[in-house]
């Protein structure tokens, strides 16, 4: 497709815009190249969904797993923020409180949509929510199609930079861009696993899913070997063991502070070298 010269005026400043405001890496898919991925067709036939409450949580009137795509939506924009080892506490929840990472991921997309009213007040802007059941979109898929990373042995997007050590976020805009993916990278293929063997629940040790039952080659842990109740399992006993304290970062008020298991990001070996940058 031909992209006119105002579109790709605007992929470049908007990409210069996203790193200046805090982002550490940006991409472009389109919506066109989401609709129906790999997560979505999947959703329904999971084994098993673990945090099924969040149907109750559904605010999108769709089938619990289907993504809501706003109609003029062309360009998914995503963002990434390097959580590195030396910074763990951007990824611990105080409570109800989004973690700082989140925060920070939140206050660049919405910089981006500010600035995009004053470029042009006609371009549509849509701040996609963490949930899927809010509104939300799979964020791994939509990298990967952006071209950020691919998703690795651990499940997770694995970027050049930063490894897996990355959280992100998606807003779509009513204009067309150029995408700026899939990347030609897998630094999975021939390591050892070292993510998968540091698993505290063996979450990758068995085949859950397999192309044939599911009717599709992208699978959980690429081939079907993440299992999704075993690793919700240990985010179940890392709530049991928060400890009150204070995150000065989030709010002066103490609260339960949750950290989360890491073990298929700290072990992945890729990014190491960028981890303080
Ligand atoms: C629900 C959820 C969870 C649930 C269930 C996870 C799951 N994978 O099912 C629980 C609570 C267990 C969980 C755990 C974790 N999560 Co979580 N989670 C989510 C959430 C909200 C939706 C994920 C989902 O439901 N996927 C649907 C299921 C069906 O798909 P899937 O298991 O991901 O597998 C698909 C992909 O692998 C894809 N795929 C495979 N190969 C290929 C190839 C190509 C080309 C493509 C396009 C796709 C593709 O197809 C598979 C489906 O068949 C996302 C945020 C979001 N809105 O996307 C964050 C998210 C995935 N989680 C994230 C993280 C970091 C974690 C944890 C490390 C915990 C933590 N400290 O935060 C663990 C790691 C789990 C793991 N190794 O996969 C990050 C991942 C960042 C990254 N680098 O990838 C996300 C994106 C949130 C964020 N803030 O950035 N999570």
């Amino acid at each position: 497709m031909g992209y006119s010269e105002r579109q790709l005026q605007l992929a470049d400043i908007l990409r210069e815009k996203a790193l200046a405001f805090g982002a550490d890496a940006v991409g472009y898919a389109s919506v066109e190249s989401l609709r129906d991925g790999p997560s979505e067709k999947l959703f329904p036939r999971m084994k098993d969904h673990s945090r099924d409450h969040f149907a109750e949580e559904i605010t999108t009137g769709l089938p619990h797993g289907r993504v809501f795509w706003e109609e003029d939506a062309r360009t998914a924009v995503i963002i990434a923020i390097a959580h590195p080892k030396s910074r763990p506490s951007m990824d611990w929840w105080c409570g109800e409180i989004n973690p700082p990472g989140n925060r920070m991921l939140l206050q660049v997309t919405k910089k981006l949509q500010a600035f995009l009213k004053e470029w042009d007040p006609s371009v549509s802007v849509y701040q996609k929510r963490y949930h899927v059941e809010r509104g939300g979109i799979y964020l791994k898929d939509a990298a990967v199609q952006a071209g950020l990373g691919c998703i690795g042995r651990n499940n997770l997007l694995v970027t050049p930079e930063f490894g897996p050590r990355v959280r992100l976020r998606a807003m779509l805009i009513s204009e067309e861009l150029p995408p700026t993916g899939p990347a030609d990278f897998d630094p999975c293929r021939d390591c050892p696993g070292y993510c998968v063997q540091h698993c505290p629940q063996n979450a990758f040790s068995e085949v859950i899913y397999t192309p044939e039952e599911s009717g599709q080659t992208r699978l959980p842990g690429r081939d079907g070997h993440y299992f999704r109740r075993s690793c919700n399992q240990e985010m179940l006993r890392d709530e049991a063991a928060a400890e009150t304290g204070v995150m000065p970062e989030v709010s002066d008020k103490p609260g339960e502070i949750i950290k989360y298991c890491r073990n298929c990001e700290w072990f992945c070996p890729v990014g190491s070298e960028r981890e303080d940058k």
